[in-house]
């Protein structure tokens, strides 16, 4: 499909991964990104259900007949940035919000994060939230900073990362929630990333990555752009007092 005839939500998401491996966040498959999309947008694409159908991993119900892209498991972000639909994929969940089916050709299965991704979503629309778009990746220095014992405590990273320039309190209010480490793409990290995302912008993920939320995935990118930035002027900032 010629890369007009995309929705522009999930040309965004191309865009975005591209500036992931730019930014040097999203080495060989890391990081994802899952996008929550229109009836109309599904019906542009003209996809029909592949029959291949999974489990969720959790329970989402007000997830129920939604249709979300997301990038494809094993695939990298710097071939999504060029081709959306060669290396992710449209699912819709099923009506108990157990399971979710692939569109298309079946040949692609969503990001091994899906269920943090999913519990996420499910709370966005809870919460009736502008957002939909969820986006994880492994920004270098966030993480970086997430081994250091002292520095993981939600407030205090927030008030340092606040303090480094004025766009981080400005458009990261609600500012960083630290989680431990999880096993990569585990029902545990799902479940603490949903605990710990209410009353914040970002959740970081000890030694492993953010993940960020925003109304498209372009403002999810942001806020880890911006936060990112903060933690590498903390950083230079250490290094010459
Ligand atoms: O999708 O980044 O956390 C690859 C990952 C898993
Ligand atoms: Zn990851």
């Amino acid at each position: 499909m010629q890369i007009e005839n995309i929705p522009q939500a999930i040309r965004q998401c191309a865009q975005v991964a591209g500036l992931l491996w730019q930014k040097g966040w999203a080495e060989r498959n890391g990081g994802n990104m899952v996008l929550r999309i229109g009836e109309s947008d599904v019906l542009q694409l003209s996809l029909e259900p592949s029959g291949c159908v999974f489990p969720c991993g959790c329970s989402v119900p007000l997830l129920a007949g939604q249709y979300f892209y997301c990038k494809a498991s094993g695939h990298r972000m710097r071939d999504l940035a060029s081709s959306p639909l060669s290396y992710g994929c449209i699912i819709c969940i099923s009506d108990d919000g157990m399971q979710y089916q692939v569109l298309g050709s079946g040949d692609l299965k969503p990001t091994s994060e899906i269920t943090a991704h999913l519990l996420i979503h499910n709370q966005l629309v809870a919460e009736n939230s502008p957002n939909k778009a969820t986006l994880h990746s492994h920004p270098t220095t966030l993480v970086a900073l997430s081994h250091i014992d002292s520095l993981c405590k939600d407030a205090e990273l927030t008030r340092i990362l606040h303090g480094m320039i004025p766009e981080a309190r400005l458009f990261v209010p609600r500012g960083i929630n630290i989680i431990p480490y999880f096993e990569p793409g585990s029902v545990e990290l799902a479940e603490q990333t949903l605990q710990a995302i209410k009353g914040c912008d970002i959740v970081l993920w000890r030694k492993h990555g953010v993940l960020s939320t925003g109304p498209d995935m372009m403002e999810a990118f942001d806020n880890i752009d911006i936060m990112e930035k903060s933690a590498e002027i903390y950083w230079r900032y250490r290094t010459l007092i």
